[in-house]
């Protein structure tokens, strides 16, 4: 079944597929469907051997706004747990491909920790980033408090959290929060050319490195350096790793096949 709120590009550079949300009226909130759609789109496309890369945008205006304050104004406790969205956002989590968000305007709230969830951020400059659910009476339920610290540290964060203060894309940048701002009409290029970069490289050490960056958060230095160590030596048993090694020797350009 076609999906109502994601649009899915194939094939927007080499190996790179672009996922655009897609509730515009709505700044791209939340809600429970857009939310399975990402997730069901994200699951096909980890498994996709045409792609490599995936670039997460919305629109200009916004990201995302948010989770759906209006689909979760009238929940319970036991409803919340009930719909268990954290196994998506887990699914999510659990993409191996690297995914590259083209943010313009609001990214705020759950758009802002889907933002996080990304491995690298692209900006406009028009970007308006941070975690204003506190203005709601809740506070941040998807990795905000933890991702966005480790990010910009606490005394950022702690502002950011405890007063809704949203950052302009220029301080997100000063922060350490995201990797670059770019013209507004820019930033979804920019974010392709990023992510053809990226796609340009072996997908099997993509995903490998890619798990060994974010291990980082997990673990302490030694164990970190061991999980590191490991993959490593697993990229040594891959085609990739013979071809990158002789294309460099005979100078020419090589051609990774993920094996
Ligand atoms: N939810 C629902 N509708 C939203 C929305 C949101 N988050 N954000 C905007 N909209 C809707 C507005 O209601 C409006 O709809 P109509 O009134 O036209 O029907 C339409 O989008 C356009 O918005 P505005 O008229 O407000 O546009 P403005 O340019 O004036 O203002 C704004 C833009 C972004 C400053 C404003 O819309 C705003 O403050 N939005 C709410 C931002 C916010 O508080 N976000 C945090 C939401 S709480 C979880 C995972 C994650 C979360 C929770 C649980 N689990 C895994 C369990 C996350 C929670 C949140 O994100």
């Amino acid at each position: 079944m076609q999906p109502e709120y994601i649009i899915i590009h194939q094939q927007v550079a080499p190996y790179v597929a672009h996922i655009q949300l897609n509730r515009p009226k709505e700044l791209n909130a939340l809600n429970l469907q857009l939310m399975g759609e990402l997730r069901e789109a994200l699951k096909v496309l980890d498994a996709d051997e045409q792609v490599r890369v995936i670039v997460l945008s919305g629109n200009e205006k916004a990201f995302a706004a948010g989770a759906d304050i209006k689909q979760m104004a009238d929940k319970t406790a036991i409803d919340m747990f009930n719909v268990d969205q954290f196994s998506t956002w887990d699914t999510i989590k659990k993409t191996k491909k690297p995914i590259i968000a083209a943010v313009s305007g609001f990214a705020l709230g759950g758009g802002c920790e889907l933002m996080m969830l990304c491995d690298m951020i692209v900006a406009s400059e028009t970007a308006r980033l941070g975690q204003p659910e506190i203005k709601l009476g809740i506070m941040p339920g998807a990795g905000g408090t933890q991702r966005l610290t480790r990010a910009v540290g606490k005394a950022l964060a702690m502002e950011m959290v405890l007063t809704g203060r949203l950052l302009t894309a220029e301080e997100a940048l000063q922060a350490g929060l995201i990797n670059r701002v770019v013209p507004t009409e820019l930033y979804l290029q920019e974010a392709i050319k990023l992510a053809a970069a990226t796609a340009s490289m072996s997908p099997v050490a993509l995903k490998l490195a890619k798990e060994a960056v974010l291990k980082a958060f997990e673990t302490s230095l030694e164990e970190g350096l061991h999980f590191e160590r490991k993959n490593f030596y697993l990229l040594f048993a891959s085609e990739d790793q013979q071809e990158g090694m002789q294309a460099f020797i005979e100078k020419r350009t090589p051609v990774f096949k993920g094996k």
